[in-house]
């Protein structure tokens, strides 16, 4: 069951990407200089690639929108690539043959029956985050009409910690790009304002936890998710979160001082700021040739480079961001839903 529903459509360098997302009520406020800074934001980052350079990406809204505010009705959003004009994709000249480790053309080309493996490539790139965030975005002014709101942190790049005003990272983004390899780390997705009881105990398919974890780990390059602190090698009486009296906490008057379990216990929110955490693994595409097969000979090669981000991080934040907004948005209308933001207010209110 899902009441926010959304599908991407769009090649890396194809005309653009699109998608279609069902379920928003009808009178959300849609502010486009937002979802285009969420763009920005993901454009960003100290190691992204020379595409970047290429893309401002900005976004049209197709459908579903009538003088700024949602009609109930699905909303269509597009973002042009600017970089299509420049790679005449239908012509075959960009087919390459030898897979490259760590990517989808192996896997997908056995799967797909593609000889070329651009035909991979293309779908399977991260570029399609693009849209995945202007989707976000807009769960986000959803979300933000209820008080809740998020934000990312980095908290390791390459081996280096990196915390506010480090250079431990930076520098170790400048040694990789300079040996033509490429560095991962650490981010975590906190969202405030969240009411208590979005997901459920009763079934593994309604835990929220579980949806997060399914969320996050499809952002690409994603190798590991955690729900606030790790808990390996601690003792309960360490890891669990005691519970006191408050009079300030939500309307329960109920307060954990700590937050290991991140804002979720039982499969559900617990009223305590959400914290998602990721591991990015280094991006597979590297100047720094790894040995491979060329398929079209059956022999041993080189991979195929064309041109990549050193270290996309900061960019997989903000893409975190948006999955998190989007799984959210989906469990505030499960328990909260209504056909309008009106309607939703009421429910919210305990008024209906
Ligand atoms: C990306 C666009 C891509 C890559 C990168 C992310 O553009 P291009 O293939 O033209 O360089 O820069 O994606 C990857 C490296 C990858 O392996 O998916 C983007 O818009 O974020």
């Amino acid at each position: 069951m899902k009441k926010f529903r959304f599908l991407t459509a769009g090649e890396s360098h194809g005309k653009g990407l699109t998608a279609i997302i069902e379920g928003i009520p009808a009178g959300f406020e849609v502010d486009i200089d937002f979802i285009n800074s969420e763009l920005s934001r993901r454009q960003q980052g100290y190691g992204r690639g020379d595409r970047m350079k290429i893309e401002t990406d900005t976004v049209e809204i197709l459908s579903g929108v009538r003088f700024g505010k949602t009609l109930g009705s699905p909303v269509t959003l597009f973002i042009k690539n600017k970089d299509y004009e420049n790679w005449n994709l239908e012509s075959g000249e960009r087919a390459f043959t030898a897979y490259r480790p760590g990517h989808a053309d192996y896997a997908g080309s056995v799967k797909y029956g593609h000889e070329d493996l651009r035909n991979v490539l293309e779908r399977s790139s991260a570029r399609k985050t693009a849209i995945e965030v202007a989707v976000g975005a807009i769960a986000k002014l959803i979300l933000k009409q209820f008080g809740i709101e998020g934000r990312s942190n980095i908290i390791q790049i390459g081996e280096s910690p990196l915390y506010k005003g480090g250079q431990g990272g930076l520098n170790e983004i400048d040694a990789a790009k300079a040996a033509g390899d490429t560095i991962g780390g650490k981010f975590e997705v906190i969202y405030d304002g969240l009411p208590v009881g979005l997901g459920s105990y009763v079934h593994w398919d309604r835990a929220i936890d579980g949806k997060l974890a399914q969320a996050m780990m499809s952002i690409p390059a994603i190798k590991a998710v955690e729900i606030g602190t790790n808990p390996l090698g601690m003792k309960g009486s360490e890891y669990h979160d005691e519970i006191f009296l408050s009079e300030n906490q939500l309307s329960t008057g109920i307060v954990h001082k700590t937050n290991n379990a991140g804002g979720v216990e039982g499969g559900m929110t617990n009223g305590e700021p959400l914290v998602v955490r990721a591991v990015m693994k280094p991006i597979p595409t590297m100047k720094k040739p790894l040995k491979t097969v060329d398929s079209a000979v059956m022999q041993a090669a080189e991979a195929h480079f064309e041109r990549s981000d050193t270290c996309a991080v900061e960019a997989a934040a903000v893409v975190g961001e948006a999955r998190v907004a989007c799984v959210l948005v989906d469990e505030f209308l499960l328990k909260y839903g209504g056909d309008s933001l009106k309607e939703i207010e009421k429910f919210v209110n305990g008024e209906l």
